[in-house]
């Protein structure tokens, strides 16, 4: 038998429910009933302030409960610069992840009955005490650098602090190697700085947005969206690549249709025509940027000719959008985007994004990218971490070298032994994170799963990955719990406070309680010196001169600053954080690690006959996989359709509204069927479909078989070599008409 099977049955019988701990949540002058206390008039008519958990713009809002004390609606704060007083409807649909039944409602533990994995209810004490005992074998063992976490979301800055008490410096988020990782490191090494969240983008005062599949509008990021809406009324010209028509599409004034996979050769012939042309900021360039002599030959042979017979954009669109930017110069954004990792050469990609806005001169200029600010706050003394016996950089041997941040893929690839390695991750902690639909190559990340001595997975709901813990931890929802003051940078510092509405239901505990308990066991109290999180918010808050009193009615506090620092003055000298003081052009970081120090055209593998390239991204009211099952949301959308082209779908006999199955160029199908959604807003050569739907697992009972999963469909990543970020977009379906398993259609 396996050592974990996916746990898909229900439950046996009820353990011990023993609460365990202190149960006192306090804010202000509230002080939260007993445990299981029902939610009465104690919490009417109240106001709390909160930010987002939804996704991770966190937009700060107020909850408000009615007159029997329950949640009755979540509205923007309008002090809050991400959100403006708005929330978009994921965020207002957020109040469905605290009413969920589907919740994870009691810790559980794996056992084996009758020769069948489950999971056993249990108390809170024996969860932790399984966790700790397994921890501390593992660290005698096998030494505390062999656990590792990966997280996503609030709860994941506790984990990682009992992580560091204990000995590891392996935590890990998705948001790194499968989203921004690319632009990260193309940026950070071409201006020394790194993007970041909130992008720091002055779309407000753009002249011309510049989006390579980056589908503002489907992708909700709500100031950005409001700000583009605002731009394009004050007449912003939009240049959309994209090679599906996308909502921002249509409302662009140059839609290039591209080509999937091959953005690389129209930027190298933007960038040729800029050069050729004389449409540079020649001011800018001379006196900030390395490199320019190196780019201007590098870029001779990628003329417009040459891109058009790749991209399938004609030569005169290509001149007219590269006139088009810098007509609007500096106020142009060649807009970074987010989830880069798309093809395996993103951090090049990212690179020539990078050299566009340097040439245009749109890094650090109104309209541009501004200069952000953010808020900083001391830390309440603690003892130092313990010495690490070695790091996940270490361990990679000299691979991906530019990462700057840990890749959870190499983690996930080193808990697998291998002969050739003497390191091997022994154990995992998995918060906020669904990793059977976040990481490609799902039956990797099981075979990982099934070397592991321990996988403890902390969630608000009995997502895939749970099926597989040895543990599972019930957080509350983002509405019951304190978490970390809100430290996004901006135009200008700002901070918001997230306070519980309710206790937490069931019995749920916020991320603070669970990993201070654990850490309480494992002998790291010393690390949680707050035995109640709001006194640690508290005291955080008063060293930048405001309280938690003061927080709970404001929710949010901004530090103004003069415009005058968020751009370069004119005629200013300025040095950047890059090996050579400028911005590079060339960057001399890779081509010391023996990387392309400018930019190339490699072709990437096509659509065999009867096969399309599988695209995927978002809708406005889901986020991931989290969302599916949320009562509110669901009703907006309850499955996911592939987009096919009206010709496709004639050749291939299949009509609107019809199922299909998908099957993979490795012969994976998908578990189930999805819709057929006919348009022309998507190309011969591909099929689109939104990611996060698909669910297998039964506990999740509105969004269980509806719609399919695109991860499961991406078996063949392309990694991309400077930094691990795994390429998700070289993958080609078939259309199935019947299931080919042999079940009933
Ligand atoms: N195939 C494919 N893969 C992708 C992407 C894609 O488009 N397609 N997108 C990539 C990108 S850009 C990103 S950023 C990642 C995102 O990857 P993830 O962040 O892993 O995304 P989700 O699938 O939403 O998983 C979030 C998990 O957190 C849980 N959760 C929600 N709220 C809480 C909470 O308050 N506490 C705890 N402990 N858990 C909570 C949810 O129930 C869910 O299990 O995925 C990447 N992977
Ligand atoms: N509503 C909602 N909003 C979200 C999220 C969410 O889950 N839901 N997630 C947030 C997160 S973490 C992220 S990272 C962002 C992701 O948002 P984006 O960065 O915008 O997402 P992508 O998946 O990179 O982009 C998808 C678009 O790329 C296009 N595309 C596909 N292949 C190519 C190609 O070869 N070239 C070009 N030029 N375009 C191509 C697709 O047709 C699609 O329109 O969204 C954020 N905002
Ligand atoms: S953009 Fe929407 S889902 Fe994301 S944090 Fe803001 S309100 Fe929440
Ligand atoms: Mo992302």
């Amino acid at each position: 038998m396996k050592r974990r099977e996916f746990v898909k049955i229900s439950l046996i019988g009820a353990g011990g429910l023993a609460a365990f701990g202190s149960l006192g949540y306090k804010f202000g002058s509230i002080f939260w009933a007993k445990e299981g206390t029902p939610l009465g008039e104690e919490y009417a008519n109240l106001r709390i302030p909160t930010y987002c958990e939804v996704c991770f713009w966190k937009c700060a809002g107020w909850v408000y409960t009615n007159s029997k004390g329950e949640i009755w609606k979540i509205v923007g704060n309008d002090l809050d610069p991400q959100c403006n007083g708005r929330l978009c409807p994921r965020g207002t649909g957020g109040i469905g992840m605290y009413s969920d039944e589907n919740r994870l409602k009691n810790p559980l533990i794996r056992v084996t009955e009758n020769g069948i994995q489950t999971f056993r209810e249990a108390s809170w004490d024996e969860a932790l005490e399984y966790i700790a005992i397994k921890m501390r074998e593992i660290s005698y063992l096998y030494g505390p650098e062999t656990m590792a976490l990966f997280n996503h979301g609030s709860s994941g800055k506790y984990f990682t602090e009992l992580l560091q008490a204990y000995g590891s410096d392996s935590f890990t988020a998705p948001s790194y190697a499968q989203c921004r990782g690319p632009r990260e490191v193309a940026f950070y090494n071409t201006f020394g700085e790194y993007i970041n969240s909130p992008e720091p983008t002055d779309i407000l005062n753009c002249k011309c947005l510049v989006l390579l599949g980056y589908h503002l509008g489907e992708n909700m990021h709500n100031s950005q969206v409001q700000e583009m809406s605002n731009a394009i009324e004050k007449g912003m010209t939009i240049v959309t690549v994209d090679p599906r028509c996308s909502t921002v599409a249509s409302k662009s004034k140059y839609w290039l249709p591209i080509k999937p996979a091959t953005d690389n050769a129209l930027m190298l012939s933007w960038i040729n025509v800029l050069i050729q042309k004389g449409w540079y900021d020649k001011d800018y360039v001379n006196r900030y940027c390395y490199g320019f002599e190196e780019l201007k030959k590098h870029t001779e042979q990628y003329t417009p000719a040459w891109a058009s017979t790749i991209t399938n954009i004609d030569e005169q669109s290509i001149e007219d959008t590269a006139k088009a930017m810098y007509d609007a110069a500096p106020s142009v954004i060649v807009h970074p985007g987010r989830h880069n990792t798309w093809y395996g050469d993103d951090t090049q990609r990212l690179r020539l994004v990078a050299i566009l806005n340097a040439l245009l001169g749109s890094w650090g200029r109104k309209g541009g990218f501004y200069f952000p600010a953010k808020a900083t706050i001391s830390k309440y003394p603690k003892p130092d971490f313990p010495q690490l016996n070695t790091t996940w950089r270490k361990e990679l041997k000299g691979k991906y070298p530019l990462a700057d941040m840990s890749v959870s893929n190499a983690i996930i690839d080193m808990s697998i032994p291998d002969p050739a390695r003497s390191f091997t991750y022994k154990g995992w902690i998995v918060t906020g994170s669904n990793l059977n639909l976040t990481i490609p190559n799902t039956a990797r990340t099981l075979e990982a799963i099934q070397n592991l001595e321990l996988l403890v997975v902390v969630d608000t709901m009995p997502m895939e990955i749970t099926g597989w813990a040895d543990v599972v931890l019930p957080e509350c929802t983002y509405l019951e719990r304190y978490d970390n003051i809100r430290l996004e940078q901006g135009r200008e510092a700002n901070i918001a406070l997230r306070a519980p509405v309710h206790p937490p239901k069931y019995n749920s505990k916020p991320a603070y309680w669970i990993a201070r308990q654990l850490a309480l066991k494992i002998g790291l109290g010393k690390y949680f010196p707050f035995e109640e999180h709001a006194d640690e918010l508290d005291w955080e808050l008063q060293q930048i001169g405001t309280s938690l009193s003061e927080m709970m009615e404001v929710g949010v506090k901004v530090f103004p600053r003069n415009e005058s620092e968020m751009f370069i003055a004119p005629d200013a000298t300025r040095t950047f954080n890059t090996p050579t003081g400028k911005i590079e052009l060339y960057a001399t970081a890779f081509e010391k690690q023996g990387f392309d120090p400018l930019p190339r055209y490699v072709p990437h593998e096509e659509p065999a006959h009867g096969f399309f390239r599988l695209n995927y991204g978002r809708a406005p009211m889901h986020t991931f996989s989290r969302t599916t099952n949320n009562p509110l949301l669901h009703d907006l959308m309850s499955e996911n359709t592939v987009w096919v082209n009206p010709q496709i779908a004639q050749e291939h006999g299949i009509v609107a509204g019809q199922d299909v199955w998908l099957e993979n160029q490795d012969g994976v199908v998908s578990t189930f069927p999805i819709k057929v959604r006919v348009t022309e807003r998507i190309g011969l050569d591909s099929v689109y479909m939104v990611h996060g739907f698909g669910h297998t697992d039964k506990r999740l009972e509105r969004s269980f078989g509806r719609g399919a999963s695109d991860t499961e469909l991406i078996t063949r990543v392309h990694v991309d070599p400077l930094m691990g970020g795994t390429g998700m977009r070289g993958n080609f379906v078939k259309f199935r008409l019947s299931d080919p398993r042999g079940k009933e259609v």
